[in-house]
C-alpha cells in the first residue's frame, strides 16, 4: 500500500481492513496537451491520496471523438472549450457538476462575466479553467514587420513561397479565421459564409506552399524547427514556450488578425459516465481556490477567469500580451455554439473542404 494511500486513509481507522481499496483514489484526466503545471497535480495527490492519471488531446475534435467512443465512461475530468459544452450537453456526454438549484463550492471566485456563459447560462455544468486567444504565430526573420491580418495565411499575393499551416481540428474555429479574412467576421454562422469558407479553405489547400492542417502546439513546434513559416496558435502556448526557452522560439512572433478572431474559454466538465465523479468534483473544487488558479494561469501564461486568483498572478499576466489591451479586446469574440442541423451542415462542408 503505498505511503500516500495510508495518508489518506489513516483517519478511517479499522475500517479499512473490510473495505475493497477505494474505488475513488483515481482521477482521470483528460486535458490539453502542456496545459496544466505538474506541481499542481503532485500537490493535489498529496493532499487528497487521489492518484491522477493523466491523458491528452490537441483539440476539441479529438477530444469529442474520443468521448463518443467510450471515453465518457473512461475519463473523470475533460477541459473543452466553452463553445463545445451545448454539443456535448446534447450528446449525453456530461453530467451536471451539482443537483439543480445548487452550485459546486468555490464557484464564487469566479469573475461575474465567465459565471453565466452562453455555452452554460446557469453553470451548472462547467467551471472556466483558463482563457485566452487564437491568433497567427510567425517567423519574425521572415516576416519583421507583417501587417497583422488573416491575408498571412490566405493571400497568395501576401505570401506566395513561405510555408504554412492553417489549424487542424474543428471546423468551426477554421472556418472563422477564414469568415474573418472574407469579412463575415469570425463568429461567422449560417450556409452563405461558410460556404464562402470552405471555398477559400480548399482553395489555400490547393497551394503549394500549404503545408498542411497542423494543431496549434504544434504549429509552435514547426515553427520554431522552420518546417512552416506561420499558421494558427493561442497566446498563452507561445508564451510559456518562450519562458522555457528565448533561443528555441525567440524568433516566434504573435499577433490578433485585424480582421478580428477568437477569444475562448476552457473549462472543467465531468463525462456523464466518469468512473471517479466524486474525485472529478473534488479536484474541480481544487482547481477554484484562488491560489491553485494563480499558479496554474502563471505555469500556463493564459489569463484567469478567477476574480480572487487575478490578484494574486505575475504582473506580466495582467497586461498585454497575455490580457489584452482594449483595442485588442474590441477585435475578439465568442465562438458561438451550434447544434443540430446547423452542427451537421458545419461539418459536412468542413469535410468538403478538406478533401476536396
Ligand atoms: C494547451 C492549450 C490549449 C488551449 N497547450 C486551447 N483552448
Amino acid at each position: 500500500m503505498s505511503h500516500r494511500f495510508l495518508l489518506a486513509t489513516a483517519g478511517l481507522g479499522l475500517s479499512i481492513l473490510t473495505m475493497p481499496v477505494a474505488a475513488q483514489q483515481q482521477l482521470n484526466l483528460f486535458n490539453w496537451s502542456d496545459y496544466i503545471d505538474p506541481a499542481l497535480i503532485e500537490a493535489f495527490e498529496d493532499e487528497t491520496g487521489i492518484d491522477v492519471v493523466l491523458n491528452y488531446y490537441n483539440s476539441n475534435a479529438e477530444m469529442f471523438s474520443k468521448l463518443t467512443a467510450g471515453g465518457d465512461a473512461q475519463y473523470d475530468v475533460i477541459v473543452p472549450s466553452g463553445y463545445f459544452m451545448p454539443r456535448l450537453i446534447g450528446a449525453g456526454l456530461v453530467q451536471p457538476l451539482a443537483a439543480e438549484g445548487e452550485s459546486l463550492p468555490g464557484r464564487e471566485a469566479i469573475l461575474e462575466e465567465f459565471k453565466t456563459p452562453d455555452y452554460d447560462p446557469e453553470g451548472r455544468y462547467t467551471v472556466p479553467y483558463l482563457w485566452g486567444m487564437t491568433g497567427i504565430a510567425y517567423n519574425t526573420e521572415t516576416w519583421p514587420d507583417p501587417q497583422p491580418s488573416w491575408a498571412l495565411l490566405y493571400d497568395p499575393e501576401v505570401n506566395d513561397a513561405q510555408p504554412f499551416a492553417l489549424l487542424k481540428g474543428d471546423a468551426q474555429f477554421t472556418f472563422g479565421t477564414a469568415c474573418a479574412y472574407l469579412g463575415y467576421g469570425f463568429d461567422c454562422v449560417g450556409k452563405e459564409p461558410w460556404i464562402e469558407a470552405a471555398r477559400l479553405v480548399s482553395e489555400t489547400r490547393q497551394r503549394d506552399n500549404f503545408v498542411g492542417f497542423v494543431d496549434a502546439t504544434a504549429t509552435i513546434e514547426q515553427l520554431a524547427r522552420g518546417t512552416i513559416q506561420a499558421g494558427v496558435a493561442y497566446n498563452g502556448d507561445l508564451a510559456n514556450k518562450l519562458a522555457e526557452s528565448s533561443e528555441t522560439y525567440g524568433k516566434i512572433g504573435f499577433f490578433i488578425p485585424e480582421e478580428g478572431s477568437q477569444r475562448w474559454v476552457d473549462v472543467l466538465a465531468i463525462p456523464a459516465r466518469a468512473p471517479h465523479p466524486e474525485a472529478a468534483k473534488t479536484f474541480i473544487k481544487y482547481m477554484l481556490r484562488p491560489d491553485v488558479a494563480a499558479q496554474l494561469a502563471n505555469y500556463n501564461r493564459y489569463t484567469t477567469p478567477n476574480k480572487e486568483a487575478l490578484a494574486l498572478v505575475d504582473p506580466a499576466l495582467r497586461e498585454p500580451p497575455v490580457m489584452p489591451d482594449t483595442q485588442t479586446r474590441q477585435r475578439l469574440v465568442s465562438t458561438p455554439s451550434v447544434s443540430g442541423d446547423t452542427l451537421q451542415l458545419l461539418q459536412q462542408l468542413w469535410n468538403e473542404a478538406q478533401s476536396r
